[in-house]
């Protein structure tokens, strides 16, 4: 071989490494997160709070939104829930209004459930909201653009599992990573046209919220060039995905369902070590998801306070769902209970927004939440002998003070410890959040 044909050779080597090295950085998620994906990770933490909307056909029967499942109605009938779904009353300026006043600063909604049913305009399936029932509009759309002008968050929820396409093929067996029916990898085209869909028509979405990879254990899901796909279209959009498992590589936080960090008391999060992503956990305001007319198992406002406060504590937001009805409003049960959280807010925001938790354990009495050099106690359960003991360490404290009144509290600091005297505290009040300054 002639020296020439032999540079030529080697330099087509190369070009042939270059090119796949490049395809591959395409189709896999990113080693390291980028400084503007850090940077989303650092505000989502900071937001602490958000609004979970589940909303779909599935509403108007009222019973939730595995209605299909649980009353076993064939696909083929309950595809026909779309000729009646008619949200007429819906209005994207109340809903943002609610989210916004209750202290929430971010939404996140389905933009397509189990069912398979589009809540927003897409080509890729003409079983959606707009091309599909009598409404034709496109509630994503008018909330994406309420919720920029009014300076909240969206998210879009997006289910991996369809019950209904064929290529998904619901039910079938798995076989070497794939469902032995249907077409998998038409259907993870699909899902990929769809969410290209979701990102480039409404451009201000930050967050994608994974759920149903639980369905198929052991198929692949082709995650990494989903995860690869999106932060490809829009660096800051945040992934997450309610796989009940582990953080995956490309992931921007971790998700628990009815469950704080760490506790798995809701049974789901056995197999989910907390990662090192900023973390989520999602509760319903009674027992369902979507529109459910006979639950009537609301939560307290003081569990749901409890609830934000004890996941702040755990470093955790809180996304708090309502099932708006079929109509398109919201139940006033929900908006009464949203209304009194926000006005606990409207105090002690300050407590919440902008904290880290993980200060010190949860105790008896409640958490801690702190930014920098400020501590927030927040007494839940108040000590019989109104004395609350906390550790810090050798940090000095130099003033306390009640939160609701700007009431001064009397302390004592002793051997890595601090007393508080909380005589003047109200003992049945939801939260008695106490602001700690120590010195720098
Ligand atoms: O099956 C869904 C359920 O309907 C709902 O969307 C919740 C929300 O966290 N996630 C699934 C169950 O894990």
């Amino acid at each position: 071989m002639g020296k020439a044909i032999f540079i030529r050779l080697i330099a087509l080597l190369v070009l042939i490494l270059v090119i796949s090295s490049t395809v591959s950085a395409q189709t896999d998620v990113a080693d390291q997160p980028s400084a503007v994906q850090l940077n989303a990770r650092q505000h989502f933490m900071d937001m602490k709070f958000g609004l979970f909307i589940h909303w779909g056909v599935y509403s108007i029967l009222g019973d939730g939104e595995w209605v299909m499942h649980s009353r076993k109605i064939p696909y083929t009938n309950y595809k026909r829930l779309a000729d009646f779904f008619n949200p007429q009353e819906f209005n994207a300026k109340e809903w943002v209004a609610l989210a916004k006043n209750t202290g929430m600063k971010y939404i996140t909604i389905t933009s397509r459930h189990h069912d398979g049913f589009s809540m927003y305009k897409s080509k890729a399936s003409t079983y959606n909201i707009v091309d599909g029932t009598p409404y034709k509009k496109d509630p994503l759309m008018e909330l994406a653009k309420e919720c920029e002008k009014e300076g909240i968050e969206l998210r879009f929820y997006y289910s991996l599992l369809d019950w209904g396409r064929e290529d998904y093929a619901f039910g079938s067996e798995i076989k070497d990573g794939k469902p032995v029916k249907g077409d998998w990898e038409g259907y993870i085209r699909f899902m990929k046209t769809q969410l290209t869909e979701l990102i480039t028509n409404y451009p201000s979405v930050k967050g994608i919220w994974f759920d149903g990879e639980w369905d198929r254990k052991t198929a692949d899901w082709h995650l990494g060039e989903i995860y690869a796909l999106i932060h490809r279209l829009n660096p800051a959009i945040m992934i997450g995905n309610n796989h009940h498992l582990s953080p995956k590589p490309g992931e921007d936080f971790q998700l628990f369902e009815k469950d704080l960090p760490g506790n798995n008391s809701a049974g789901f999060s056995a197999e989910a070590k907390i990662g090192k992503i900023p973390l989520e956990t999602c509760e319903t305001m009674n027992g369902s998801w979507g529109f459910n007319i006979n639950d009537r198992k609301y939560k307290s406002v003081k569990e749901l306070v409890h609830y934000l406060v004890n996941a702040a504590g755990k470093d955790a937001n809180f996304l708090l769902n309502i099932g708006p009805m079929p109509n398109g409003k919201i139940q006033p049960e929900f908006t009464d209970t949203l209304a009194k959280i926000g006005d606990w807010m409207k105090v002690n925001g300050e407590s919440i927004y902008g904290t880290r938790g993980n200060v010190i354990a949860p105790q008896p009495w409640g958490v801690v939440t702190a930014k920098g050099n400020v501590w927030y106690t927040h007494v839940m359960k108040m000590p019989a002998d109104r004395k609350v003991t906390i550790p810090v360490g050798n940090k000095k404290l130099k003033h306390a003070e009640l939160l609701d009144g700007n009431v001064k509290v009397s302390f004592k600091q002793h051997k890595g410890t601090v007393i508080l005297f909380l005589e003047k505290a109200v003992p049945d009040s939801l939260d008695n959040v106490v602001k700690l300054k120590f010195s720098l």
